[in-house]
């Protein structure tokens, strides 16, 4: 079978296709993006292919840190990919905004010289939470390995931190006007945060520099979703029956899409508007509530729906006392927490965030969802306990999902499984060194480093509602004992 390029693109549109719409021979580099994985894919290249159609000025220059898979599937289709848009009518799209794909590790002085071309307006990122290499408190951890590394060698990089530092620092010597920063991560506050973090790396040892920074870049906040699985073989197969030719690395996603970035962009930027993409000044409305609820639920799904021998958030969001917790869980404890923002209804926004959950065309593993607990937990449902103890509001809820995230690293180490996460090596040991007795366990867990926020560590209210949660957890094995666990 031919593989998806450029010659081969003429073929699809009699298909009925959507291809893009404009001449790729013509689109020039104006975005730099770190983190070329599925979700970036399936988002930013997306609403770039949009902006192509009227604007050739914003081809994407991907960068991914240290892995060859994108670069090896998508170099060789001339940057291009297929979207298969699972709703009611499957649709394929192919995304033609991918201008080159270089591999950090391999070509640093091309990614610098790409990021202080005069071209590039824009720099993106989605390289997930651990990414950022902070410290739970949101400050930079300068102890991080590869921060070390990155202080040490600031014209080598390795981080995101590290490139920005450094290409930011030839910008000014060179008097060149800084890019827009955006992180589409999700992180409360991710703009305030990659900017903290790129000006206390600086500050270490530029001090006017630092300054700058603080003046002159804008590093907006941003608000992206899209429910996004994994790509598997039966979307490679279901693509190239589509399409004719084979796609290596095709994404699939849901029809919902929205990207919501802060008003503070400078310079130059793509018609955003005539996208659907929204620029709004309270960006931290629509983020906290869709990292409180949409992910918080998600994470909840994932960590109690997988001890009970659930597979996907379908599956999940279809068993009615898990179905009923998660709903109590976002109409009150989330909801409680989150501020009226203009432009969201939030009843309106839980219920749509629950419909999307029940779309039957889409088989989002929880197992994926499970990934990076230690990373997502504090930002998706730890800072929500630490406002709700603040304010005197019950907790009790809220601990359901941290304990069974307890019992999943303790399922997980007891039978010597491998666990995704950066703490990996850690969590792994602390699942071992588990008995079962809530107290106990409780205690090795609330022992874990850099994970908890301070109000949350030795609290005697919040150690005694994640020992009831672990207990009642504790026999949970499969669908039918969720309604004793969750008091249904
Ligand atoms: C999910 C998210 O994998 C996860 O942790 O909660 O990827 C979620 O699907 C997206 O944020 C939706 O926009």
């Amino acid at each position: 079978m031919d593989r998806l390029t450029n010659s081969t693109l003429p073929s699809l549109a009699t298909r009925g296709i959507q291809i893009p719409a404009y001449d790729r021979s013509q689109v020039q580099l104006g975005v730099v993006h770190f983190g070329p994985g599925a979700f970036h894919r399936a988002h930013q290249a997306f609403y770039l292919d949009e902006v192509l159609r009227t604007d050739l000025r914003w081809g994407i220059c991907e960068v991914a840190l240290q892995s060859t898979g994108v670069r090896d599937a998508l170099a060789p289709q001339d940057g291009l990919y297929t979207i298969a848009v699972l709703d009611k009518e499957p649709g394929y799209r192919v995304i033609g905004s991918i201008y080159e794909l270089l591999v950090a590790r391999e070509s640093t002085h091309a990614v610098l010289a790409r990021l202080v071309d005069p071209a590039v307006k824009l720099i993106t990122a989605t390289i997930t939470e651990k990414g950022y290499c902070l410290r739970p408190d949101g400050g930079l951890d300068t102890n991080h390995p590869d921060i070390q590394h990155d202080l040490a060698h600031p014209d080598a990089p390795r981080t995101l931190v590290g490139y920005l530092a450094h290409a930011l620092k030839l910008r000014r010597s060179k008097g060149m006007p800084p890019p827009n920063i955006v992180s589409c991560d999700n992180l409360a506050d991710n703009g305030k945060r990659l900017r903290r973090a790129v000006v206390e790396f600086v500050a270490q040892s530029d001090g006017e520099l630092a300054k700058w920074i603080e003046r002159e870049v804008a590093f907006p906040c941003s608000m992206v979703d899209s429910i996004t699985p994994a790509t598997d073989d039966a979307l490679r197969a279901r693509v190239a029956e589509a399409l004719g030719v084979e796609d290596r690395w095709p994404i699939q996603r849901e029809a919902f899409c929205q990207w919501v970035i802060e008003d503070t962009l400078r310079g130059p930027t793509p018609d955003w508007a005539s996208v659907g993409v929204t620029v709004t000044n309270d960006v931290a409305g629509f983020e906290r509530a869709k990292l409180r609820l949409l992910n918080g639920a998600h994470s909840t799904l994932a960590y109690v729906g997988s001890l009970a021998g659930l597979e996907t958030v379908y599956e999940a969001i279809d068993h009615p006392d898990l179905d009923r917790f998660v709903q109590t869980l976002m109409r009150e404890d989330f909801r409680a927490s989150l501020h009226e923002t203009q432009g969201l209804d939030l009843g309106r926004y839980i219920d749509a965030v629950l419909e999307r959950f029940r779309n039957p065309a889409i088989r989002h593993l929880l197992a994926q969802i499970a990934w990076d607990g230690s990373q997502k937990l504090p930002f998706r449902i730890l800072n929500t306990m630490v406002e709700a103890l603040a304010a005197g509001r019950p907790i009790d809820r809220m601990c359901v999902p941290i304990a069974a995230w307890f019992h999943f690293i303790r399922r997980k180490a007891a039978k010597g499984e491998a666990i995704t996460d950066p703490m990996a090596d850690t969590l792994s040991e602390l699942g071992r060194r588990c008995t079962g007795d809530a107290k106990q366990d409780v205690d090795t867990f609330l022992s874990l480093p850099r994970f908890w926020p301070a109000p949350l560590t030795n609290n005697d209210r919040v150690k005694s509602a994640l020992m009831r949660a672990y207990e009642r957890l504790a026999a949970v094995q499969n669908p039918d004992d969720l309604a004793a666990a969750l008091g249904g």
